[in-house]
């Protein structure tokens, strides 16, 4: 690309019929794949003939632009100087934004996660706080996993030392839980995932790659240190080629587990990212309108018509056949599938809701560990080393965690929690994090009588109120403080 464009040629672009945008420095005729981009073509029109990056850089990986454009719409590098520099106005949300990081308190007096949230929810854009926070439909899913499973603690088993770390899928964890996978952290950092991979780094913590992270991929194992372990979250391409391309991409740099996602056949309906979009739109150039269809989907929605919702349980074979990392699948929600799972040899499974953002109204991971536990024992498949349980969905405690394992997970993914760690602090956020849960599982496990994971069993924890569903929990619970309540439509008036 050594063609030197200039601000006024590219600006001359700037329509349907010719649509020519700047990303990172380099200008690119899009005209052709307007129709095709995931997101739909009214928002990169709003941008025809100029500079794209700052709307680009947190939805896509770096990469994203030159991998899906032929090389031959590359059309160029722009002549910065020939650019005409937009002042942009400081909008009244971007002020009270700034005050807010101003205000942050000292790092030493966050105490939980749900510290973080308060933050992260204060000092990320409103657009990130609607699509990172929201769940599906009435959102009862998301409330529903943290109902409670009460303790049964066992005294006087000399807890002078206490060991919360294990082994996850054959490898060391500090923690028994991992960072599970979410999507665009650059909307709520500038850093992005990245931060969690270096402060993952300095703890022994894994870190479960995004397939839609902002980040790249390879920005991300690049930045490995202390040979720290990843797994990777799979979204299933229709492009089977892509889907093993990215595999035996992830199985080539290290990567040490393969977490299929299966909840996401289609993205749940989250109408707080939903409605963010629409304030957004209307709020936004009218260039070309009513060309779009998709306006009203929300961020996560926008991104995801790749997804394949074709898979069934017929590609597992193929899965195996192009890796031999370990293949667990993520979203399962019955003993019935767990079984199907097992039978179908994979390494393991994830009890998970997708956080309450896909099928509302389904059952928490720890209800459905019971269920899976149950009847994967009565078929002389539990345990066994071979096959590991995991749960995630609202897991903000060590508690939680401890519980799941009690009850027979191996770990415990933990998203959202670092998700407004790092956006609330960046690396240092996700450090504190770490260090929290740490405290949590000392004083936690002494209290329970637990010395090391092996000593978690069944009897340490009361799960019988689990399947009454929305158990009533006291109304200044912490919950209670961070939960935004959905809002109702808006007449014009
Ligand atoms: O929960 C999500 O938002 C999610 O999994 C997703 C899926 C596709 C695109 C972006 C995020």
């Amino acid at each position: 690309m050594s063609n030197v464009l200039t601000g006024p040629q590219v600006s001359e672009h700037n329509s349907r019929d010719s649509c020519w945008i700047i990303v990172h420095g380099k200008v690119y005729d899009v005209t052709e794949f307007l129709d095709e981009h995931p997101g739909g073509s009214r928002i990169i029109l709003k941008y025809a003939g100029a500079d794209a990056t700052e709307a680009y850089e947190p939805i896509h990986p770096p990469d994203a632009i030159t991998t899906n454009l032929p090389v031959e719409k590359h059309l160029g590098v722009i002549d910065a100087s020939t650019v005409a520099q937009v002042v942009k106005e400081v909008t009244e949300e971007e002020k009270q934004r700034q005050l807010a990081v101003a205000a942050r308190p000292p790092l030493e007096n966050v105490l939980n996660m749900h510290d973080f949230e308060v933050i992260a929810k204060a000092v990320i854009p409103e657009k990130a706080w609607a699509y990172y926070s929201s769940a599906s439909d009435d959102e009862i899913t998301i409330r529903e996993n943290r109902t409670a499973v009460w303790f049964r603690p066992r005294i006087l088993r000399d807890v002078s030392t206490v060991d919360w770390s294990t082994t996850i899928l054959g490898q060391k964890s500090s923690l028994p839980l991992y960072i599970s996978a979410t999507a665009l952290g650059k909307l709520g950092h500038p850093e992005g995932e990245l931060t969690i991979t270096r402060g993952a780094a300095n703890h022994g913590v894994i870190q479960m790659i995004a397939t839609l992270a902002s980040c790249s991929f390879d920005d991300i194992i690049d930045a490995q240190s202390n040979n720290q372990t990843f797994f990777v979250q799979l979204y299933v391409n229709r492009d089977r080629e892509i889907t093993k391309r990215y595999v035996q991409h992830a199985e080539a740099r290290g990567v040490k587990g393969l977490f299929i996602t299966v909840d996401a056949p289609q993205l749940g309906r989250r109408e707080k990212d939903m409605r963010m979009k629409q304030v957004d739109d209307s709020a936004g150039a009218e260039v070309q309108k009513g060309q779009d269809v998709k306006k009203d989907q929300g961020v996560a929605r926008a991104i995801s018509s790749f997804i394949d919702p074709s898979l069934s349980w017929k590609d597992i074979p193929w899965f195996r056949s192009i890796t031999k990392m370990p293949i667990i699948l993520k979203g399962i929600a019955t003993a019935e599938d767990a079984i199907l799972a097992y039978e179908a040899g994979v390494q393991g499974i994830v009890l998970s809701n997708h956080g309450g953002r896909q099928l509302d109204t389904a059952r928490s991971g720890l209800e459905v560990l019971v269920e899976v536990v149950a009847a994967l024992k009565a078929r002389g498949y539990y345990p066994d080393p071979k096959f590991e349980i995991f749960v995630d969905g609202g897991v903000r405690r060590a508690s939680d965690v401890l519980k799941a394992i009690a009850l027979g997970a191996k770990a415990v993914g933990v998203g959202r929690a670092f998700l407004y760690a790092f956006c609330a602090y960046g690396q240092e956020g996700v450090e504190r994090a770490i260090q929290i849960f740490r405290d949590e599982f000392e004083m936690n496990m002494r209290l329970l009588g637990a010395r090391t994971i092996d000593d978690l069993c069944p009897e340490m924890v009361d799960a019988g109120a689990l399947g009454q569903h929305i158990v009533t929990v006291p109304q200044d619970n912490l919950f209670n403080s961070t939960y935004q309540p959905l809002q109702i439509t808006k007449l014009k008036l």
